[in-house]
């Protein structure tokens, strides 16, 4: 049996890595080692907690006592576990230095010490690339990241690729694009916009509305991972870009169609601090390899919505009643206004 260790594997994207693993990949064990922030929810693993391939350790990636053992038992780990938020980074910076940089260093020191581990894949960000205002990115250009999110994973991100050139770990790192889908925490854009409108609520829009970001369904960012496993090069970055650029304002106008409500409920807010204003990926390298996105990303994005307006269980618990949740609003209104 293959063993694959995935951590944050109780958030959005590795909660659908999680069940995708689990499909595609019968001879497979997941352990999901996760510590269940704000972000990690055990309702996001609902269908697979009971699944006997897979294990769910909640622990902290930081600990090395608990993260240690599980990555040295392991033949692949897949290193999701981070503080994602951007806005809270700018609020606050320090757990995503403490979980972003210090708990990939925990990860990557137990890995010298794996003795069946054939892969490493750290899963960095476009964000690292700093704002683009034309062209794409390729997976060699300068790392320029803007916000202290960005800045915590480019740390990581170079930290990852040291310990394959001087210790000879199988890194692999990947830089997504924004994935979208279902179970993605309702304080990034779209699950918040679709849940908002669901009650009348208007839909913060930063600024002008005019950044663009590169949207990648998460299934589709889950195959991408798959083909590196199997087929990467260690010590080698991949971009992993969904090819649909869209300004934040055609989004909203876009999930508002498919909410059947009018542009009154667009609430325009003060801009983001250090707002990058585009990313833009160039994927050559994994197409090359064989992947292209297969999600289009209309019908991704009629799906996705639809799923947020079917799962209310899921959200409005969070967005009623959990503390963190509400804190985090307060802080983010009370300065926007
Ligand atoms: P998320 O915030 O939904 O989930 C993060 C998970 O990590 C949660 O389950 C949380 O409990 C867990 N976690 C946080 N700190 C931990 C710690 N110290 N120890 C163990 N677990 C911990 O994030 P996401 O959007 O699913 O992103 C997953 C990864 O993908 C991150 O590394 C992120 O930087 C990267 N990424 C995300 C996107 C995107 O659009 N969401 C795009 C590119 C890259
Ligand atoms: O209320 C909002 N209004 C708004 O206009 C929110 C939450 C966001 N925005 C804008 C800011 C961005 O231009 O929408 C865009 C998307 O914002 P987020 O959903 O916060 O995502 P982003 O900042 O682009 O970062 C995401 O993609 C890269 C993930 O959160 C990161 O973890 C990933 O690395």
């Amino acid at each position: 049996m293959i063993k694959l260790l995935v951590t944050g594997g109780a958030g959005f994207i590795g909660s659908n890595f999680v069940r995708y693993a689990l499909h595609a990949h019968p001879d497979w064990h997941v352990t999901n080692l996760d510590k269940l922030t704000y972000a990690g929810r055990r309702e996001n693993l609902h269908d697979v907690m009971d699944n006997p391939r897979h294990t769910f350790v909640h622990g902290d990636i930081c600990d090395a006592a608990v993260a240690g053992p599980l990555v040295e038992a392991a033949h692949y780990v897949v290193h999701f576990a981070a503080e994602t938020h951007v806005d809270r980074s700018i609020m606050a910076a320090g757990d995503f230095i403490k979980t972003d940089v210090e708990g990939s260093f925990v990860l990557l020191e137990a890995a010298r010490r794996s003795p069946n581990l054939k892969r490493f894949v750290q899963i960095s960000t476009d964000e690292v690339y700093g704002s683009v205002p034309e062209g794409s990115s390729v997976e060699t250009d300068e790392l320029k990241p803007r916000n202290p999110y960005a800045a915590s994973k480019a740390g990581a991100d170079r930290l990852a690729y040291s310990y394959w050139a001087t210790h000879d770990v199988p890194v692999i790192v990947t830089r997504a694009s924004n994935n979208y889908g279902p179970y993605q925490f309702p304080e990034k854009i779209l699950p918040l916009f679709v849940t908002n409108l669901m009650d009348n609520i208007p839909v913060p829009l930063y600024g002008d509305g005019g950044n663009i970001r590169d949207w990648l369904h998460v299934l589709d960012h889950c195959r991408g991972i798959d083909l590196l496993l199997h087929s990467g090069v260690n010590g080698e970055v991949y971009n992993i870009g969904g090819g649909n650029e869209v300004k934040n304002i055609d989004l909203t106008h876009r999930v508002l169609k498919l909410s059947n409500k009018g542009t009154e409920l667009i609430k325009p807010v003060q801009d983001r601090k250090g707002h990058d204003r585009r990313y833009s990926l160039s994927s050559a390298k994994l197409k090359a390899m064989g992947w292209a996105p297969q999600v289009p990303f209309e019908q991704g994005l009629a799906e996705t919505v639809a799923w947020y307006q079917q799962n209310e269980w899921w959200w409005r618990p969070i967005k009623e009643r959990d503390p963190n949740y509400r804190a985090y609003m307060d802080a983010q209104y009370g300065k926007r206004g």
